[in-house]
């Protein structure tokens, strides 16, 4: 075929989309037909999704779409639901963000010790890592009810198809896989004590994953068949498909409520530097590997944005993005890829305590913290970036920025600064895109081979180019800036 239209359903941390993509002679029209609120309910101390909700925003969607050729879906990574003998959800999904892990990472580690664990799955510690989820799990009645676990993107689809699979881009973030091999490693399940019967068989981006039952056709209004297509289910690793990269010698920044950065590369490094300096090898589309950090993100603004509200002193984002630019930059700077801020609440309160605690002044008012976030966003962007390319030996260029993180400008400068690179912002739709792309692809509507795809979304796509040295600070704060950062760690 010359032409088709796709539909991506693409579910971010605090809100769901879908867009249909239009594909013809080369080029990509985009169309976001619904939005939705992703609101994580709290029951009984429980952080949970409320994955029904989400679920009814896929339906509405999909009406929304009219007729399309196929529908792919991608959603953050690690957390699943279980489903029981008869194929029932058992329970809401836990939030990666609940407190349930803690201590988690200990115990594993008496069975598994960390080095070993990098050494068979290249996956970076961060306390919820699916492994995790299911060691806190263990003993539960539900996990002793389960006979599948499904990740959130393929317990959609189930609903949808109702056929179960395990989509591997998010499979490799359970921490349950060897990147060598594609494939689970049976060493690290049977030393965690983890079932890997529970998982259902494997499939890659652009295999096919089912058609729509007809109860959903109906509740849709679509009509035919209307196929689903695996794509890369880990939001980051569609965002990562879409990054409109000429060449090799690019670092990407894929942000949003995280900012994840790192290197694209055709295979994993599992060195134990690399394990001490945090790195994960995911796995992305086309057999590539996402090497990358994840930095807290645009989720300390979010975070301090929702306290101030909450406190009746509400900002407007674009307000308090210029007060924050006429700020004095690196003024106090803490390190934006420490787990502590994970968990929800009080965010102004201890990026506060952060800066005090290392005896920096502390943020006065919304436009100084706001500008300390976007200072050590900046900052723990640079040290990724550093760190990839001596890690895994390879020199960049260009950083790409892609993700929600291209609509705020001065994060896009401020990372050109502190990188000292020329910095290519867009789409702000990447995994969308990259989950469009991939349909497109496995339909034949596009050509197969990843570069050509980037190249046409070169063309297809509005980019902007931030240069490095706009006076946000100069080369050598930045350089003392990081090194402290570095030190402290
Ligand atoms: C981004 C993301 C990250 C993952 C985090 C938790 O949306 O998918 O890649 O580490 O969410 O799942």
């Amino acid at each position: 075929p010359r032409s088709g239209t796709f539909a991506a359903v693409d579910l971010g941390a605090s809100s769901g989309r879908v867009v249909t993509g239009h594909a013809e002679r080369g080029t990509l029209r985009l169309r976001e037909v619904h939005r939705f609120p992703n609101r994580p309910v709290r029951t009984g101390g429980t952080l949970h999704w409320d994955v029904l909700a989400l679920y009814q925003g896929v339906l509405d969607g999909l009406r929304a779409a009219g007729r399309v050729d196929s529908v792919g879906l991608d959603s953050w990574a690690v957390d699943y639901g279980l489903l029981d003998a008869d194929g029932a959800l058992l329970g809401n999904p836990v939030h990666y963000r609940d407190a349930r892990t803690e201590g988690m990472a200990d115990r594993v580690a008496r069975s598994v010790p960390p080095a070993e664990l990098y050494a068979h799955t290249g996956l970076q510690y961060l306390p919820f890592n699916t492994l995790y989820q299911l060691v806190a799990a263990r003993g539960s009645a539900q996990l002793a009810a389960a006979r599948q676990v499904l990740l959130i993107p393929d317990l959609l689809s189930y609903w949808l198809t109702g056929v179960r699979g395990t989509e591997l881009t998010n499979a490799s973030t359970t921490q349950l896989l060897d990147p060598r091999t594609r494939s689970f490693s049976t060493a690290v399940a049977e030393a965690a004590g983890v079932d890997l019967s529970l998982f259902a068989p494997l499939r890659e981006p652009g295999d096919p994953a089912g058609e729509l039952l007809p109860g959903v056709r109906e509740e849709t209004g679509l009509e035919g068949p209307v196929p689903v297509t695996a794509v890369g289910s880990h939001d980051t690793a569609s965002a990562v498909a879409a990054v409109p990269a000429t060449g090799d010698r690019f670092a990407y920044i894929a942000t949003g409520t995280w900012s994840l950065a790192g290197l694209e590369l055709a295979s994993p490094v599992l060195s134990e530097e690399s394990r001490t300096a945090n790195f994960t090898n995911e796995l992305g589309v086309d057999g590539t590997v996402r090497y990358l950090r994840n930095i807290m993100g645009l989720w300390l603004l979010q975070e301090c944005l929702r306290t101030w509200e909450a406190e009746g002193r509400p900002q407007e984002l674009s307000a308090l993005l210029r007060a924050a630019a006429s700020c004095a930059p690196l003024r106090s700077v803490l390190d934006a890829a420490d787990p502590r801020f994970l968990p929800p609440g009080g965010m102004p309160e201890r990026i506060a305590d952060a800066c005090r605690a290392s005896g920096q002044p502390v943020p006065e008012g919304p436009a100084q913290t706001a500008r300390c976030v976007l200072d050590s966003l900046a900052l723990a962007h640079r040290l990724a970036v550093e760190d990839a390319q001596r890690l895994a030996d390879r020199e960049v260029e260009t950083v790409h920025v892609v993700g929600g993180g291209v609509h705020n400008e001065l994060l896009c400068q401020l990372t050109a600064d502190a990188c000292g690179l020329p910095v290519v912002a867009g789409p702000a739709e990447a995994a969308a895109v990259g989950n469009l792309v991939v349909q497109a692809r496995a339909h034949g509507v596009i050509p197969g081979d990843l570069g050509l795809v980037r190249a046409l979304l070169c063309d297809s796509l509005p980019l902007r180019t931030y240069q490095p040295g706009d006076g946000h600070g100069s080369p050598e704060e930045w350089a003392r800036a990081a090194r402290e950062i570095r030190e402290h760690r």
